[in-house]
Formats: structure tokens, sequence, C-alpha cells
């Protein structure tokens, strides 16, 4: 693509639903007029939804089905959390770029990519991270509190995606403790926080997530087509990444900011009626040992408490849990 295609792209998203002249964008871009229509013709060939008409100019008829910078930075630019975003068409891992990435600066961002060949899930499991179906993203933050509350952050961040999966969903969206996010039975978005520390402090927080946007059910390959869902399978209207990525965006920065001023305290009862788990036997599995049990309830520092089936009481971290 033509260096001047995401300047281009962004002058288009910024005047919607206005045409904009192709002299007005070479004036800009200070190019010609000819260099202009070129961009124009490229990003049509990539599937962006411009109408041209002659005297009146250019007009982005509808928002991509990739991700462009172009929109994605005016999007990111709201929120005042983030210094940048880094978009990416395809890469290993948001997550490892994220952590090569954080290195030697104190930048908070956002590693965002139209594909993933290596995403990650916990315990170094595979997460199908389909080309232009879903969002993966690593967001990068730089909090400055204590290690015990990395588990908290986890919290707070499941409430942000819920809420913001939630508004596109005609279905109810639930959480499962302490990495899932379901709808209807089924998994569509997995998230985990790591966080890299030195002796002292913090020095960030990496959250990975993959959200299952755009799949139909036959795009799921066979291993978790049972058990995934995506947005769209569930949405009651016909939405577009780029309003997804607003919502989302907008959802973590105010649990964000509610995690660096409340105590968990006061999101568990929120928290405990998002959550999916109660009243039925489940299947745990903590450091390579597995129980049966049924989850009764999570304390005020967001431990989850389950009764075992031989009546022992257990707090818990973190497990892998069947439903
Ligand atoms: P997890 O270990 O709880 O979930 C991984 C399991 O979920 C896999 O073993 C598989 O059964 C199932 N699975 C794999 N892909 C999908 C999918 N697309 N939809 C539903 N189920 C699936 C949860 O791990 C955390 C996942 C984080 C992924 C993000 S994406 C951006 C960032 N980069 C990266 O490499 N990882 C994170």
């Amino acid at each position: 693509m033509s260096k001047y295609s995401q300047d281009v792209v962004r002058m288009l998203y910024e005047h919607q639903p206005e045409y904009i002249s192709g002299q007005y964008i070479a004036d800009q871009l200070n190019i010609s007029r000819a260099a202009v229509k070129k961009v124009i013709d490229q990003l049509k060939m990539n599937g962006c939804h411009i109408e041209s008409i002659n005297h009146k100019g250019h007009l982005l008829k509808q928002l991509p089905d990739q991700w462009y910078s172009g929109i994605v930075n005016p999007i990111i630019e709201q929120r005042h959390i983030f210094d940048y975003v880094d978009v990416m068409s395809t890469v290993d891992s948001t997550q490892l770029k994220a952590k090569q990435a954080l290195v030697g600066n104190q930048d908070s961002f956002i590693i965002l990519s139209d594909e993933q060949t290596k995403g990650r899930g916990r315990f170094n499991r595979y997460w199908r991270s389909t080309k232009g179906k879903g969002l993966w993203m690593s967001v990068v933050l730089r909090p400055d509190v204590p290690y015990a509350m990395i588990p908290k952050f986890n919290l707070f961040m499941a409430l942000g995606i819920r809420d913001a999966i939630q508004q596109f969903s005609k279905d109810e969206v639930t959480i499962k403790w302490p990495n899932d996010i379901y709808i209807d039975g089924k998994k569509v978005c997995g998230f985990l926080t790591e966080m890299v520390a030195n002796y002292d402090a913090i020095e960030a927080i990496i959250c990975g997530i993959g959200i299952n946007m755009n799949h139909d059910p036959s795009d799921f390959d066979e291993e978790i087509q049972h058990s995934a869902t995506s947005i769209r399978i569930h949405a009651e209207n016909d939405f577009n990444r780029y309003e997804f990525l607003d919502v989302l965006t907008q959802n973590i920065e105010r649990r964000y900011q509610q995690f660096l001023t409340v105590p968990f305290e006061e999101i568990r009862e929120e928290y405990i009626d998002a959550t999916n788990m109660w009243n039925k036997q489940l299947r745990f599995t903590e450091n390579d040992k597995q129980f049966i049990g049924e989850a009764i309830d999570i304390d005020h520092d967001g431990f989850l408490m389950v009764k075992d089936d031989e009546g022992q009481l257990r707090r818990l971290i973190s497990a892998d849990i069947e439903l």
C-alpha cells in the first residue's frame, strides 16, 4: 500500500458523512491529484467502500473490514490512558510483540493485529486468531501498584470486556472466572493478564485479549466448533469492528480508572452477578490436581470460594474450570 494510504483513510473517515475533494486531499498531503487518485483506487481494490463522484469528491460509504491505522488512531487518541496504538496486519502474537515493545520506555500502548499466527492462551495453549475475524490485541499499562493487585486487575478487565460485548449481543454475556467470556454456553473471548516486574515494583501489565467478532459458525475449526462462538452470531444488529473497538476501549479505560481508585469490594456484587458458574458441579484443575466442586462465592480479594465434593472449602486464585 502507498505510504499515504493511512492519511487518506483518516481524512475520509474524519469527513464522514461529507464528500471530500481530491484537490483538498492533495493539498493537505502535498501530493498531486493523480497521486491521490492512485491511492483511492488502491484502497478500493483492498475492499474499502469509497464512493467517488465527479465534482463532488470521495466518500467513505462504509467502514472497512480490516484494521486501518488511519481509523484506529483517531479512536484510540480519545482514550487518555494510551500513548499510541500499533496496528499490524499479521504477527506471531500481539502479546509477544507487546513484551518486546515495552522494554526501555514507560509507554502505555495497544498492539492490534488482523491475524495472529501463534496466538497463545494460558499455559501456552493455542488461541485461534483467524485473519479478519476477530479482535486480537494486547494492552500495555503502567500502574504504580503492588504485585498483589494483579489478580484484581484481571477482574476489573473482565467486567469491562463483558460490558462491551453485551452492548452488541442480544443474548446474555457472562464471565467465566477468571479468564473467559461466554455467550450461551460458548466461549466468545479469552483474555489473560501478565506482568513484567523488577525487584521493587511492576514495570508493566500486559493484558492479551482475544475476541471472536465476525465468525460464522463454519469459520471455527473442528477443535473448537462446539465450544466457541462470536459476537456476530449473537448480534442484534449489524455492527462494525471499529464501533466495537471504540466501545471496548472506552470500557477498558473506565474499568482501569476504577481499578486504580476503588477496592474490588465495590464491584464484587456486580462481578458475581455477571458470572456464570453458580449452582452447578464443576471440574477444577489447579496445579495439575483435579477435583469436583461447586463455586459458592468470590471473596473480597477476588478469590473463588469452592466447596469440593468432600465438603472442604477451597480458596482459588486461578484454576482451569470445566462448566
Ligand atoms: P485459555 O488457555 O483459557 O484458552 C485457550 C483454549 O481455548 C484453547 O485450548 C482452545 O480450547 C480454546 N480456543 C482457542 N482459540 C479459541 C477461539 N478463538 N475461541 C474460542 N476458544 C478458543 C485464554 O486462554 C486467553 C486467550 C488470550 C488470547 C489473546 S489474543 C491477543 C493476545 N495475544 C496472544 O497470543 N494471546 C492473547
